[in-house]
């Protein structure tokens, strides 16, 4: 059985009998890995039609998860031994239990995968895994603002996710094209803002119910959510639904084109500001994560004195909320950053000239990075030789070996491992309006940021990452996911 991403050990023991998943096992937890435990339980019972109650008893044949804060001091960390009688997964904390329960799922047959049930024998071969992270932030993002993704649609995204140990999943609330959370006070926001989408689509929002589902789906499957709420740029959608959020007091069009880099709000206008503070006061309400992210890109028609001075005040405004500012890497012009702002870099793997600067200051004035190098993370890059979906602005189109071949500490000077939070692959949904899209462009190359978010650095064994990737892509077929199925990787059938 193929895993991805690669653990940092695996023993296996030939010679010995295999564990059966069978009629008589059952799933053995302490109260705190309960919903681990069950949601475990609830797939496996779906694919297999076995019974397997979770509880405390110790007898029977079992999986049995339980936590040991001893085994090591690296969050996410865990162990999983299989033997004859037993599945054991050990965490270190709830995240390790999590990350053991979706390695045993790639060692379980690919059918496991199937909602439906199979019948077949689910054996798997013994042995020893010990595994942690890389790094503690492995993200994936994904634009509801282009075109709108129902809670439903990003709840089988948060599933597909998890299963690669990916742990933060940043949704890019507002665009040009689309204003995507309902905000208290601010009605047209979501009755004009949501009204539109890139080429003309219904768009659409999350009440907030729909944003608490999403964040406790999230958080059952241990991932995080990081709002984004992308000014002073970006804000058309916004601009069109408040007169008095533009410079000029005159409403903006919808919009549903493509272009970016034509909006600002007014950064000297003191309705901005009441704007920021009820939306991100709002979102910190409702977000149990650490950050929110409020943008800060392509900030083109923003003067840079303004650009400056918004900085300031909107950093003051999200860190008076009590959670940590994310930015993408522009913002870092700002001599302002409030203290352990996170900064993301979404320039070239090789930066192009004024960015590595930019991403260095955010080290430079105490915070951490998010690697998201657009030539090789973005998700939304064409694969060669195919022209749609997806966009080539970033030397694209992007091969599967490229997404997995980049090394996250030798991008920018000045900025090593321990100055990187982690990795991210967005992805932008201009040319992404439907499920089957999103996945044909998100698989495979979403695994090859989780590989490099989670596996210890090596250079890249193509052969060997090719040849996992088609065993896992068994898992995906099972579970129905539509992923491109390049001529880069030896598929199975
Ligand atoms: C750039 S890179 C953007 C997005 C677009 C994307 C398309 C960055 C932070 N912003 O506004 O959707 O390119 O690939």
């Amino acid at each position: 059985m193929s895993l991805v991403p690669r653990p940092v050990s695996q023993i296996g023991d030939p010679a010995a009998a295999p564990f059966r998943l069978t009629t008589d096992t059952v799933v053995v937890t302490e109260a705190v890995t309960e919903t681990t435990a069950d949601i475990l339980a609830t797939a496996l019972r779906a694919s297999t039609g076995f019974a397997l109650p979770v509880g405390t008893d110790d007898d029977a044949p079992r999986i049995r998860l339980s936590l040991d804060s001893t085994l090591s001091s690296t969050g996410g960390a865990y162990r999983l031994r299989v033997t004859e009688d037993a599945v054991d997964i050990v965490g270190t904390d709830l995240d390790g239990v999590w990350n053991g329960t979706q390695t045993l799922r790639q060692l379980l047959p690919a059918a496991n995968w199937s909602t439906e049930p199979v019948t077949q024998d689910w054996t798997i071969a013994a042995t020893v895994i010990e595994d942690a992270p890389r790094f503690a932030y492995r993200g994936a993002m994904l634009d509801v603002a282009r075109h709108f993704f129902t809670v439903g649609q990003v709840e089988r995204f948060i599933d597909q996710l998890a299963s690669l140990k990916i742990n933060h999943l940043h949704l890019h609330l507002s665009d040009d094209q689309g204003w995507r959370i309902e905000v208290d006070g601010w009605p047209e926001l979501t009755r004009i803002g949501a009204s539109s989408a890139v080429g003309g689509g219904a768009g659409g929002f999350y009440t907030a119910n729909d944003y608490r589902a999403i964040v406790d789906y999230a958080a059952d499957r241990r991932i995080t959510i990081v709002p984004e709420i992308d000014v002073p740029g970006h804000t058309n959608a916004a601009l069109s639904a408040y007169p008095e959020l533009n410079a000029d007091g005159v409403a903006r069009e919808p919009y549903t084109g493509t272009e970016v880099g034509f909006s600002s709000l007014d950064i000297r206008g003191d309705a901005t500001y009441r704007f920021l503070d009820d939306v991100f006061t709002q979102l910190a309400a409702m977000t149990p994560g650490p950050y929110l992210h409020l943008g800060g890109d392509e900030c083109l028609s923003t003067p840079t004195e303004d650009f400056l001075l918004f900085a300031r005040r909107a950093s003051e405004i999200v860190a008076a909320t009590g959670k940590t500012v994310v930015a993408w890497h522009e913002f870092g012009a700002s001599p302002d950053l409030a203290p352990g702002t996170v900064g993301q870099y979404w320039n070239y793997v090789c930066p192009e000239a004024g960015h590595a600067e930019k991403l260095q200051s955010f080290v430079r004035q105490g915070g951490r990075v998010i690697m998201s190098p657009a030539d090789a993370a973005y998700l939304d890059m064409q694969y060669p030789g195919i022209e749609a979906p997806g966009l080539a602005w970033a030397d694209g189109p992007t091969s599967i070996e490229r997404s997995a071949s980049w090394e996250p500490t030798v991008m920018v000077d000045g900025v090593g491992e321990t100055d990187i939070l982690g990795v991210e692959a967005p992805l932008w949904t201009e040319t992404v309006d439907r499920t089957e899209t999103l996945e044909f462009l998100v698989f495979p190359r979403i695994a090859s940021v989780a590989e490099i978010g989670w596996s210890p650095r090596r250079p890249l064994d193509w052969q060997d990452f090719r040849s996992r990737l088609a065993g896992v892509a068994e898992g995906w077929t099972a579970a129905g996911i539509a992923f491109h199925r390049s001529p880069e990787v030896p598929w199975f059938d």
